[in-house]
């Protein structure tokens, strides 16, 4: 029996919104353990990552907040996913805000080049995320994992030392449709694949995944995704602090989760940026749920499904 650990990370002060600290506990609400034992693995709910208070850093750019304590999430969550993905087959790594990956992804990183894989990052957002600590305007620090563990210019002395970089060439985005300009700036010349909405609205997302997936698969790689609720359509994923219209529909979101169940190459799972305070009735958290159990096996049909 393949077994999946759930990681509380209730990180809040990479965003400028409180209430994703309640995110843990909305996916727990929402019956994610309950959902991933019905589909055969046993489960072990570790409970919340906590951090020690830290001490304030310095850092040369004013609009920046909550430095210290990301850095202290940081640290904890990268000992937390290195453990976690020794003692498990799948951690499911339970936010808080996006910043969370500054510690989930080197941690899952670490424990691939132990066992000599590839690390490849399937990075599911309306946001890139890949501001240095010198071009984020808004100091918001949820908007930089993706700089930080590429091995991007400008964490030295911010963030912990980076062990295990990840390869840009090895990350793929789908459903970028905000950027700001020294993101796009990056983005033009770092080598990462990016589908914005415009390249998923003529392609779909079925041909750029399983490309994407292919070229994980001829590396012998293991893949970490990473889900932001923000990536969802704001109609049927409201529970987000920054709403951008224009996302994934609820038929393309499970189709990729379906093809990366049938992929079996997914090794961990960040859901992050959902807001219980701002959900209905509880639908996002539901919702997000549902895609993670498409994910793990879920299948409208019990035989199998005829791909083209
Ligand atoms: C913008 C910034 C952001 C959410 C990431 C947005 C960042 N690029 N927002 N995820 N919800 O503030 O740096
Ligand atoms: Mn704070
Ligand atoms: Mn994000
Ligand atoms: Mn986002």
């Amino acid at each position: 029996m393949l077994n999946c650990t759930l990681v509380g990370a209730p990180v809040d002060c990479g965003s400028s919104q409180l209430g994703c600290v309640m995110g843990p506990d909305a996916f727990r609400t929402a019956g994610l353990k309950t959902t991933i034992e019905a589909l055969g693995y046993a489960v072990h709910d570790i409970g919340n990552v906590t951090v020690e208070p830290a001490q304030a850093l310095p850092h040369a750019n004013d609009a920046i907040h909550d430095l210290s304590e990301i850095v202290g999430w940081a640290t904890a969550l990268e000992e937390a996913a290195y453990n976690a993905m020794q003692s498990s087959d799948l951690p499911i790594f339970l936010g808080g805000d996006h910043a969370l990956s500054i510690g989930t992804v080197p941690g899952v990183a670490r424990h691939a080049a132990e066992q000599g894989r590839a690390q490849f990052v399937l990075w599911l957002d309306a946001h890139p995320d890949i501001h240095s600590p010198m071009t984020t305007t808004s100091g918001n620090l949820h908007g930089t994992p993706v700089a930080y563990f590429t091995g991007q210019a400008g964490f030295e002395n911010v963030y912990p030392p980076l062990q295990h970089r990840i390869d840009p060439a090895n990350v793929c985005m789908m459903g970028i449709r905000s950027v700001d300009p020294s993101e796009n700036e990056h983005l033009a010349q770092c080598g990462i694949d990016v589908y914005d909405m415009r390249a998923i609205d003529e392609r779909g997302v079925a041909d750029p995944l399983r490309r994407f997936l292919q070229k994980v698969k001829d590396a012998n790689g293991v893949l970490h995704v990473s889900l932001d609720v923000d990536f969802l359509e704001p109609n049927i994923a409201p529970a987000v602090g920054t709403t951008v219209p224009g996302g994934a529909t609820f038929r393309e979101a499970h189709l990729i989760m379906e093809m990366l169940c049938d992929s079996a190459l997914v090794t961990s799972l960040d859901l992050v940026e959902l807001n219980p305070f701002l959900d209905e009735r509880g639908r996002t958290a539901t919702l997000m749920v549902d895609l993670c159990a498409s994910l793990l096996g879920r299948k409208v049909l019990d035989r199998p499904t005829r791909s083209f």
